[in-house]
Formats: structure tokens, C-alpha cells, sequence
């Protein structure tokens, strides 16, 4: 049994890793400060302790992290929207940046024995590169602060690691989906926007032509590959991208879901997003060679989506 921080975990991905860490026997405290998670999300178990807070509450980090003596760390919390990073630059940075610096450096001052830190980036920090599929030594272009400071933070995980020998690893997040995804902001991903419109019968606005193309990861593949990751002691001061290494427009999964729920999803149809890109998808190989195995194809992964709604 292990002791294991998940910050941001009454998040979409940080319940769901929540879940299969319980699962697994360990002991999981949960800081989450409610800002985009659910307490709904969290299931009832003696084995997970949940605290609404926020992760730039440096007091409460501080005496948390000395006094509980984490076996494995799970960066997840985050302000998730690239929206909301492009209206409130420095208060997004805080959360994104600032916050989880603060955990690597009580980490290392106090000589805290973690066995792994994780960090979770995003695709987005390849911005504008339109080489694909994107590969973890492809350049990147972050373009907004949101990506800049996953783009940074992930740096700064990695050097603690180089510098100061703390066991860190980072993953880059391509677009993942399934339940417990909120649809609650335009800027939520479009799964969670199509699933809403489906169930409730409501318009759903398609962006563009709708042949842009994403690489549509289901959530237990992005947990396995999150467990993977911190389970193997030899990985550290590693990035690795995490996607289906598949691709699929996004008017493919609109049939696929149609067909699925056996409903007509109600289309309006409007220009595309300034800034939007046309295609992305992940090269796989380096975590495949770890032994990561992605299990959902898209029809699986939105049958099981579609049924827990
Ligand atoms: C994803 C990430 C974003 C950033 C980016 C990097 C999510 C939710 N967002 O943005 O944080 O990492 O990748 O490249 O994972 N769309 C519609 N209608 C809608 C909403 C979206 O047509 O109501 C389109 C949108 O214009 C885009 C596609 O669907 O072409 C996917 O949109 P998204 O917001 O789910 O994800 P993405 O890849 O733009």
C-alpha cells in the first residue's frame, strides 16, 4: 500500500486516477479546491481524504507534504481552461506555475524520500508546429499562458530532477475524454460538448468544416499510462506524450456518436476558432516502449462514455 497525493484530484483525470489508485489498495489524499472539480466525483472510501484546497495555499502544502510523507505525487491541478490563462494571465500562472514549483522546493528543502513526481502538460505546448505526428523532440511553440507555463513547469519538473536527483517525470496530454469530463465551458473539450448536446437534445456549434482531426484519448488509457509511469522507478527526467497515436475528425466521431446514442445530433455550424489547428496527433513510441498499450478505440471509448452519462 502506498501513500499518494493527487492534486486536483476531484478533477475529470484526477478522479478517475483517484478511482484506480483505490482500486489498487492504496491510501489517496485528494487537494482540490472545487474551482472545476466535484465532490460527486470522489467516491466514498476510508482510503481517500479529501481537503478543498487550493494547491497556492503554501501553509497548508507545506505542513501536508512534510507531515504525510507521500510515497507518490500526481501533479494534476491546474486552471484547465487556455481561455480563461488568455483573460487572467497571472492569476492562471500562480495555479499552473508558481504552485507546483512551491511542492518541488518543499520537496527538496525538507529532503521529503518521494519514489515519483508526476506532471501533467498538455499537447498544447507544440503550438503552431505543424509537424506531424508530434513526437516529444519535436519543437514546441507555446502560444498562450496556459501553455507557457505547462511548457515551463514540466522544465522546471524535470530540472529538479537533473539539478536536485528528485525522481520526476512529466506526460504531455493529447485530447482526452470520457466520463466525468465537464461540459461546463465552451472551452470544455468538444466530446463533453457533444455528449451534453446528445443527452439533451440540444444544439451542438461545430467549429470549421469539422475535418479537423485530434487524437481522442479515453481516460483509462491516460491512467494506465499515468501508472505506468510513476510504478517504473527507472523512469525519471523523462517527458512523454500521452494519446491513442490514432487521429479521427472530428465529423468522423460526430457519426460514430450519432450512431452509438441513435440520436441526430442538432448541428449549427460557424466559422472556425481563431487560432484553432486543423490537425494533431501524438507519436506514441516512447511510452509504447515502457509498455503502455492503449485499449479504447474511439467506438469503445464513446460506448462507455455515452453509457455513464
Ligand atoms: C486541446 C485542449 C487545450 C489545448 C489544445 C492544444 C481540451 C479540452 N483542450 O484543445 O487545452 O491543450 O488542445 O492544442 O482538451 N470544437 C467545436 N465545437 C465546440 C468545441 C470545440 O467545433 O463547441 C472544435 C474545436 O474548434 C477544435 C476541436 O473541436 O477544432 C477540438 O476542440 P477542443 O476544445 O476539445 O480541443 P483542442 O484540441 O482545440
Amino acid at each position: 500500500m502506498s501513500k499518494v497525493l493527487v492534486t486536483g484530484g476531484a478533477g475529470f483525470v484526477g478522479s478517475n486516477l483517484t478511482d484506480e489508485l483505490v482500486e489498487d489498495g492504496d491510501e489517496v489524499i485528494v487537494v482540490d479546491d472545487l474551482s472545476m472539480g466535484i465532490l460527486e466525483n470522489l467516491k466514498k472510501s476510508p482510503q481517500i481524504k479529501f481537503y478543498q484546497k487550493s494547491i497556492t495555499d503554501y501553509e497548508f502544502m507545506k505542513k501536508l507534504l512534510i507531515n504525510e510523507e507521500f510515497d507518490y505525487i500526481y501533479l494534476l491541478a491546474a486552471v484547465a481552461s487556455v481561455a480563461d490563462s488568455v483573460a487572467r494571465p497571472y492569476e492562471t500562472h500562480k495555479i499552473n506555475q508558481d504552485a507546483n514549483i512551491f511542492i518541488l522546493e518543499t520537496i527538496r528543502k525538507h529532503k521529503l524520500n518521494v519514489k515519483k513526481i508526476l506532471f501533467t502538460s498538455s499537447a498544447a505546448i507544440y503550438g503552431s508546429n505543424l509537424q506531424l505526428p508530434k513526437k516529444e523532440d519535436s519543437p514546441v511553440d507555446p502560444l498562450t499562458p496556459y501553455a507557457i507555463d505547462k511548457f515551463a513547469t514540466e522544465r522546471f519538473v524535470i530540472d529538479y530532477g537533473r539539478l536536485y536527483g528528485l525522481p520526476t517525470v512529466a506526460v504531455r496530454f493529447f485530447n482526452v475524454y470520457g466520463p466525468r469530463q465537464n461540459p461546463q465551458s465552451p472551452y470544455s473539450g468538444v466530446l463533453s460538448l457533444i455528449s451534453q448536446a446528445i443527452k439533451h437534445r440540444s444544439a451542438f456549434t461545430l467549429f470549421g468544416d469539422g475535418k479537423q482531426t485530434r487524437d481522442f484519448v479515453f481516460i483509462k488509457d491516460v491512467i494506465q499510462a499515468l501508472i505506468l509511469l510513476t510504478k517504473q522507478n527507472k523512469v525519471t527526467q523523462q517527458v512523454f506524450n500521452v494519446g491513442s497515436g490514432q487521429f479521427v475528425s472530428l465529423l468522423q466521431v460526430i457519426k460514430t456518436y450519432e450512431s452509438i446514442s441513435n440520436t441526430q445530433l442538432k448541428m449549427i455550424v460557424r466559422p472556425e476558432r481563431l487560432g484553432d489547428i486543423k490537425n494533431s496527433y501524438a507519436n506514441i513510441d516512447k511510452i509504447e516502449l515502457l509498455g503502455y498499450n492503449p485499449k479504447f478505440d474511439i467506438e469503445t471509448g464513446l460506448r462507455l462514455y455515452w453509457k455513464s452519462l
